[in-house]
């Protein structure tokens, strides 16, 4: 846990409305007057960045999530995928994926590849009905996906089947898995929202606390007795309300404290919408803030196993659109600024919520979500400074870090309307320029035509960033134009006239 202060570093002071912002945009805070009528001048919106370090932002912060289903598809994980594998070298260098989800209560260990069975090339994300199959997971699906990790770089927590695995077969498979995967192994994991889990024989009967930790420390006895140093993690709920108890009961046992998060759903509910996700209140706040709690009193680190923006498999014109590339900067950055050490985004084949959509055989492309993660990679490996934004409603939000050589600061508009900002960065010497990277889309609710500083993510995963604007500093200040619904990263270098980006 590197988590320093967990207080949120936006403040916000005073409310402009939407005719604010826009009279902000024309005349730079000039008064607009009907004929007799003076109105005070209001001041600009102005982020100030401090120099007070409020955590790091490790550089393995991002991550992805599938189904453990997908594993019985061999070739899926593998490093001839190669396409797949740019497109996650190009969120990170260092990225966890992450195993698990509904479907590793569906997944069995089939030492001998005896099953056959006819499987579609990619699987998930679930909505959550349960299924009438079962997955088999193979060794050689595990020596693919050894093979997949070496080439992104990135590192593996493993869910195996808590709810219905047989003991001695899941014995079987951790066993395979840790030898296979070596160091690039960050945790085992027992079970996916247990919180959730259902009893067979009666549905409307969830599992109590009691059922849960009953059969992980059978599990643990089991699994230990053959892999006495494999790194544990849990109890990946739904919601950190059993992590408490948990970490009390177990902690000393894990490596990871993990817990899930959706902004939202079911997808039925109406009131699920676009306006709901930029504006959700403070339950992501709350949930993240819960977890860090117990992370710091146990001393054991957290990370958000998976999180995404609908759950039951996400909402059409809600999780597919550009909203969910603002929203998932806001969310990784508050997840980040609360001492998380890192957070998975679901997701899976075609999924209505998946960075990644595709397959080998139709290729991939980009979704938006992905677009406001890739926005987060020249954060990674940085220290979390707190920013307060003032005379600014909650239509901005803003972070900065601090990397080796620059001031990032990430800057949201989640208004209908353009707005201007001041920057303000704590540089010990003058600087008299910076950059700039928009994450922009026709609109908020395209679900293509994003672009992220000019640029679209190719066909084979790649990113080049086409156009970085010069931004102009003066007394370590700078104004920002944002476009209605938009976001931007600012680079400021701390050192006068290095070259930036
Ligand atoms: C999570 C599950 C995942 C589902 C997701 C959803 O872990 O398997 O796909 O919800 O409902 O709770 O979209």
């Amino acid at each position: 846990m590197t988590g320093k202060s967990l207080k949120p570093t936006i403040t916000m002071c005073g409310t402009p409305s939407r005719r604010t912002a826009v009279k902000q945009m024309l005349g730079a805070g000039m008064a607009l007057a009907s004929p007799g009528i003076l109105f005070a001048k209001s001041p600009i919106p102005t982020i100030r960045v401090t120099s007070e370090e409020v955590t790091r932002l490790p550089d393995d912060f991002t991550g992805l999530s599938y189904e453990s289903s997908q594993l019985s598809h061999p070739e899926f994980f593998k490093a001839d995928n190669h396409d797949l594998v740019q497109f996650f070298r190009t969120l990170g260098d260092r990225g966890v994926l992450r195993l698990g989800g509904n479907m590793s209560e569906y997944t069995v260990w089939d030492p001998m590849s005896s099953a056959v069975v006819a499987l579609g090339e990619t699987e998930g994300p679930d909505p959550g009905n349960g299924s009438d199959r079962v997955f088999p997971v193979t060794p050689r699906s595990i020596d693919n996906l050894v093979g997949f990790l070496d080439a992104t770089g990135w590192r593996l927590i493993y869910g195996l089947n808590l709810a219905r695995g047989k003991v001695d077969s899941v014995v079987e498979e951790a066993e395979y898995v840790v030898k296979a995967v070596g160091d690039r192994l960050i945790a085992l994991q027992f079970g996916n929202e247990p919180d959730l889990f259902k009893h067979s024989d009666n549905h409307n009967q969830k599992w109590t606390y009691e059922e849960f930790i009953t059969r992980w420390n059978e599990f643990y006895a089991a699994i230990r007795a053959k892999l006495p140093d494999v790194p544990i993690a849990g109890p990946d709920t739904s919601n950190p309300k059993w992590n408490a108890q948990f970490a009390e009961d177990v902690g000393h046992k894990t490596v990871l404290e993990t817990s899930h998060f959706y902004a939202e759903g079911p997808p039925s509910d109406p009131r699920m919408t676009i306006d709901y996700l930029l504006y959700p209140g403070e339950r992501l706040q709350s949930y993240v803030m819960q977890a860090i709690a117990v992370s710091k009193r146990s001393g054991i680190p957290y990370r958000m196993a998976e999180g995404n923006t609908c759950y039951a498999a996400g909402k059409a014109g809600v999780s597919d659109t550009f909203a969910a590339a603002l929203w998932v900067v806001d969310f990784m950055l508050t997840v980040a600024q609360a001492g998380a050490t890192g957070v998975n985004l679901h997701g899976g084949g075609n999924g209505l919520y998946t960075p990644i959509a595709g397959s080998m055989s139709e290729g991939y492309t980009a979704r938006p979500i992905y677009y406001g993660m890739l926005l987060l990679k020249p954060l990674l490996d940085s220290t979390l400074l707190r920013t307060d934004v003032e005379h600014a409603d909650k239509n901005l939000a803003a972070y900065a870090v601090r990397t080796d050589h620059a001031y990032q600061v990430v800057v949201i508009n989640r208004d209908s309307q353009a707005l201007a900002c001041q920057i303000l960065v704590p540089t010990p010497q003058p600087v008299t320029s910076g950059s700039v990277w928009r994450l922009e889309a026709p609109s908020v609710s395209s679900t293509s035509g994003v672009t992220l500083a000019n640029a679209t993510i190719t066909p084979d995963g790649r990113f080049r960033p086409a156009a970085t604007e010069l931004l102009r500093l003066r007394k370590n200040s700078a104004t920002l134009q944002l476009g209605p619904y938009s976001a931007a990263l600012v680079t400021i270098p701390t050192i006068a006239n290095n070259p930036v980006m």
